[in-house]
């Protein structure tokens, strides 16, 4: 039910997106697979398989069925990154002055993170018309992110737009095609449920990562 209003949710969202596509939930979907919606059932078929794997509480980001590229061009679903402890923050690689400093947060939070820890850092780009998987590969090296570690994503604005609403970011296209936006760090238990937030740029990381001491014992 819950998956069925975000359905309808993202259908209205989306649509000033895909004016030209016919599925409103994958634009970017080949055209033959939008015809009969084939790409709705692809995903969902992924999202279960998934779902089998970890069986997400009701309020895990993990059921959220939309499909990412990574920096690599590989792709996933969200549930894919479940298992282990997650930061995640919305940027644009084109951001000149707050995203540059909240990958200076995550990179402060990898670098106070005890050694034996499994978390993972996920980037979700907000410009994804920009964003290609090929600019976030460049903007890894850039920013000396361990992708071992890190993971930067490319989907569908649409997609972006909902994750952005489930995570309390917002975010806006100015008319100099930059972007106004929230600058939350979401830290994501194994499950994927929101265990806290950090909440504006150069923010004391202590309580980020006392919540993740806390998941971990
Ligand atoms: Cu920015």
């Amino acid at each position: 039910m819950k998956l069925i209003i975000h359905s309808t949710i993202l259908v209205a969202l989306t649509a000033p997106f895909s004016l030209h596509a016919s599925c409103p939930m994958h634009p970017e979907a080949p055209p033959e697979l939008q015809a009969d919606h084939s790409c709705c059932r692809i995903a969902q078929e992924k999202w279960d398989a998934a779902l089998a794997k970890i069986a997400p509480s009701e309020l895990s980001l993990y059921q959220v069925t939309s499909e990412w590229q990574n920096q690599t061009g590989n792709k996933l679903v969200l549930a894919d990154l479940a298992g282990r402890p997650l930061f995640v923050a919305l940027a644009y690689t084109n951001c000149q002055y707050a995203c540059p400093r909240l990958i200076a947060d995550l990179k402060a939070i990898e670098s106070a993170l005890p050694s034996d820890s499994d978390a993972n850092f996920v980037v979700i780009s907000i410009d994804p018309a920009r964003d290609t998987p090929e600019r976030l590969a460049t903007y890894a090296v850039e920013q000396e992110l361990d992708t071992s570690r890190w993971t930067l994503l490319n989907g569908a604005p649409g997609d972006v737009l909902e994750l952005a609403n489930l995570l309390g970011v917002r975010y806006a296209k100015t008319p100099t095609g930059d972007y106004t936006h929230s600058n939350i760090i979401t830290l994501l238990n194994a499950k994927g449920e929101i265990v806290h937030q950090q909440n504006g740029l150069g923010a004391d990381i202590n309580p980020t990562l006392e919540k993740l001491s806390k998941l971990n014992s």
